[in-house]
């Protein structure tokens, strides 16, 4: 007996091995099935590629919030994220990643407006729809990019010069020389580009309004501290700051403290700021903030509305405004009045 299983089981031996390699490389039908349905399932997400400015600010991190809550897989998308981490250079290197990845879509919120001519070019040679959220590019061919939503900023620049004048002609100061500093926002950004743009044409009418300086803030806290010390080293008189964000508020109103001042209502120096983040409005609330300008960061729905337009062939404006509010004392604790939707 032992004979007869001895010499039967190398004759099955080539059979035996084909069964084994079958079993050890899986059946690739099945494996090809789960590949296919991944793929299909793939197939059916739109895919976006987002470039990010980076996460310098409360109301970056607000903003990519925002883009992330909009483009998720249940809504039917495929997210490409990249963090620029502030660096042109890496916005640029992320477009080109997507266009050898031949997403979609590309959203992109440029650090600054100018230097994208190029990579435009390459995303609408390759096809690809760009929509522009928060920032804008200032290209010699506006057909580079589809849409774009974000801020009025020169709106917000020129609430915060109405404001001021109501607000020095309330305490009797209208004769009175008003000496202000500025904390500007990243260079060459369209948030600093308009909103110092709207609060000038306010202050050039202003015949008792000195801006003694506009200082590089950078959007950061630790930016807008030590600018706020040095300009405090510099001016035993400041009145009023108008810092270009929240974060760089923050910073200024440490040095501010650290210089012996006070700050806010009924304070040595006015502060005006904007976002109006929730830690600003805070501020606001508590006095140490005279006003913040809003702006708003939730824009990832209106971006994703309007890829939704464009996929069903509807036409799309160029620009859409997101609604937006000032917080004063007076309204601070009036709820949310801004109305939902987008202005085109
Ligand atoms: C404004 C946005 C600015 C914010 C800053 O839309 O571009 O960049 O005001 C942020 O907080 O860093
Ligand atoms: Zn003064």
């Amino acid at each position: 007996m032992r004979q007869f299983i001895r010499k039967n089981i190398w004759a099955a031996a080539p059979v035996l091995f084909v069964l084994i390699a079958i079993l050890l490389m899986g059946n690739p039908l099945q494996a090809g099935d789960v590949q296919e349905s991944q793929t299909d399932k793939d197939d059916n997400l739109i895919v976006v590629g987002v470039s990010q400015v980076g996460s310098e600010s409360v109301w970056r991190t607000a903003h990519t919030q925002s883009v992330q809550d909009a483009f998720t897989r249940a809504n039917g998308y495929m997210l490409i994220f990249d963090n620029a981490r502030q660096k042109q250079a890496n916005q640029i290197k992320a477009i080109r990643s997507f266009i050898s990845q031949q997403v979609d879509y590309i959203v992109l919120s440029p650090i600054e407006e100018t230097g994208w001519d190029t990579v435009l070019q390459e995303a609408k040679d390759a096809g690809i729809p760009v929509i522009l959220m928060d920032r804008m590019v200032s290209v010699n061919d506006p057909s580079l990019y589809t849409a774009w939503v974000g801020s009025d900023f020169v709106r917000e620049g020129q609430d915060a010069g109405y404001w001021l004048e109501d607000y020095l002609k309330k305490q009797g100061k209208e004769q009175e020389e008003v000496n202000i500093v500025v904390l500007k926002g990243t260079k060459g950004a369209s948030a600093t580009i308009g909103r110092t743009k709207g609060f000038n044409q306010v202050a050039r009418l202003q015949h008792n309004w000195n801006i003694l300086k506009q200082a590089d803030g950078e959007f950061t806290t630790a930016k807008g501290k030590e600018e706020m010390a040095r300009l405090l080293e510099l001016y035993d008189d400041i009145d009023v700051v108008v810092s270009q964000n929240d974060d760089m508020t923050f910073g200024a109103l440490e040095a501010i403290r650290e210089a012996g001042k006070t700050a806010g209502v009924n304070g040595d120096i006015t502060v005006i700021s904007f976002d109006a983040v929730d830690a600003g409005v805070e501020l606001v609330r508590n006095g140490e903030i005279n006003i913040d300008v809003q702006c708003n960061p939730d824009q990832g729905k209106y971006v994703e509305q309007i890829i939704q337009d464009i996929q069903a062939g509807k036409e799309v404006e160029k620009a859409y405004y997101v609604p937006e509010r000032v917080y004063t004392q007076e309204n601070v604790e009036e709820e949310e009045n801004v109305t939902e939707g987008i202005s085109g």
